[in-house]
């Protein structure tokens, strides 16, 4: 799955047909979908989107008919659309308040007739979250306000009846799933209520009958807080902030990557199944959320190796970020000066302009998506290290990879576990005409293959799969 981080409804459908279907991506997070606040004070920043002020279908990204213009034709080539529920609040007290509908709402009565809410349906003393009661106190992190956001009760059948509808409006229309925004700020019997009334996917969207939306919840626990992500696995996934943390530091040389050969639950990481693995988010990429030094598109290096790594090693469902550049971690995606979102064009390379960085569309990273859908299920084997950071393992008879993070070259010869042939490696290239335009790798009878990875190179990987054999 990839995260198309402020997308248009129009230019996602176009990306799902053109590049996400072909490619083999399974989904698309999206972006808030629904009516958001208007927040010229700020020049439309990115995080207006996380501010509802109503359960229409009509943001920068598009209005109702082109989301479900966007559904229909991503499910038509095999791409699942992923919703960002954000249903824990509403927008908070603010100088305006005209939502991108052109719906209003009056902070000072608790009104969004839009909705409609008023003051009964949020939770009562009104409070706001503060640093410290991450530490101690699960019940206010629940029913405080957080950063001032109009804190919604979802104790209140009405509230949950209001959820409910809106998100069952979007299964409807063919939606596979959401991200649940700020679910450690939700109580999880409230969420299990409001998840059991969700209908099953839309079978006229391609799905089996009696399918369920898969759901993965945003808890940020990075250990000895007040909230623990295993209280919200048994309702549904969970993000694992974790993963992104630990290979950013190690990508970063803060670790070694020869640790990594028990990475997983030994690691203190939730269960593979409940785990929604990713680098970096929209949050953390810009220093919100959680965690110190994540890897962003910044460090392209260093990223593309953490990426490939998660994209090779079977843990938990993989998400990539897709991202628009910024300097100011307030900025919104490009736009014009009517706030109008900029799409992104489409280079010769495959790259995109317009102020998009399309992470996505990174030869290193779109084939990894690649060779993990050609590594499928199998369990990861042959791991090889250096004692230092130079790894390398297996995925079955399938795939081969190997990073070299040290500052001195590999050079070695590996068990590739593939059968004899000649390999395009993915990450220095591409396979054309039945020959590689990066290094080819030769693989002998027994499996084995000499390894070159200088400490120079552009990238700190090489890749090789089954299905890209060159015949040359
Ligand atoms: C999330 N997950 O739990 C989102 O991933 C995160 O991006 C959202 O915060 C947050 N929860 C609420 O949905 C973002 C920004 C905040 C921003 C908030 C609302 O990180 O900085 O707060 O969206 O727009 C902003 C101002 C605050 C202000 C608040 C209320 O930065 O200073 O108090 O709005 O008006
Ligand atoms: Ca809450």
């Amino acid at each position: 799955m990839v995260h198309l981080f402020e997308w248009k409804w129009d230019d996602i459908a176009a990306e799902c047909e053109r590049f996400l279907g072909p490619r083999g991506f399974g989904g698309v997070q999206i972006s808030p979908p629904n009516e958001n606040l208007v927040i010229w004070s700020h020049n439309r920043p990115w995080w207006e989107r996380y501010q509802p002020i109503s359960y229409r279908l009509v943001t920068r990204s598009g209005n109702e008919q082109q989301f479900a213009n966007m559904v229909r034709r991503c499910n038509n080539v095999g791409v699942r659309i992923y919703v960002d529920a954000i249903i824990n609040h509403m927008t908070g007290t603010w100088g305006e308040n005209v939502g991108t509908g052109g719906s209003e709402a009056f902070f000072d009565r608790w009104s969004y007739p839009a909705v409609a809410y008023g003051r009964n349906d949020f939770n009562s003393p009104h409070c706001v979250i503060q640093g410290h009661d991450y530490n101690c106190c699960a019940d206010r992190v629940r029913n405080c306000e957080l950063s001032g956001l109009k804190d919604l009760n979802q104790g209140s059948e009405y509230v949950r009846g209001k959820i409910v509808e809106y998100m069952n409006r979007l299964i409807d229309m063919g939606v596979a799933g959401f991200r649940i925004d700020a679910a450690k700020h939700m109580w999880p019997h409230d969420l299990r209520i409001m998840y059991d009334r969700l209908h099953n996917l839309n079978p006229s969207h391609g799905f089996p009958n009696g399918a369920r939306p898969y759901i993965f919840q945003e808890v940020i626990d990075l250990g000895g807080e007040a909230i623990s992500r295993n209280e919200y696995t048994a309702l549904a996934a969970v993000t694992e902030f974790r993963f992104g943390m630990e290979l950013s530091r190690a990508f970063s040389r803060g670790n070694q990557l020869s640790w990594f050969a028990n990475w997983g639950e030994t690691w203190g990481l939730l269960s593979s199944n409940d785990a929604l693995a990713f680098i970096d988010n929209h949050d953390n990429q810009r220093g919100h959320g959680a965690g110190g030094q994540i890897l962003t598109y910044k460090q392209s290096k260093q990223y593309k190796g953490a990426i490939a790594f998660m994209l090779a090693h079977p843990y938990g469902k993989p998400q990539l970020m897709s991202s628009f550049s910024f300097h100011n971690t307030e900025a919104g995606p490009p736009m014009d000066s009517s706030g109008n979102i900029i799409s992104p064009s489409i280079n010769s390379d495959n790259s995109c302009g317009n102020g998009w960085v399309c992470e996505h569309r990174w030869r290193q990273i779109y084939q990894m998506v690649a060779f993990r859908n050609v590594a499928g299920n199998t369990a990861l084997n042959d791991w090889w290290d250096n004692g230092s950071n130079q790894i390398a393992f297996c995925r079955g008879g399938q795939g081969f990879v190997a990073f070299n993070n040290d500052n001195w070259d590999l050079n070695t010869n590996l068990q590739t576990c593939l059968p004899a042939g000649r390999y395009c490696d993915v990450i220095s290239g591409e396979k054309r005409n039945n020959g590689c335009t990066g290094k080819t790798i030769t693989v002998g009878n027994d499996g084995r293959a000499q390894i070159i990875l200088r400490a120079n190179e552009y990238d700190m990987v090489l890749a090789i799969h089954r299905g890209n054999e060159s015949r040359l």
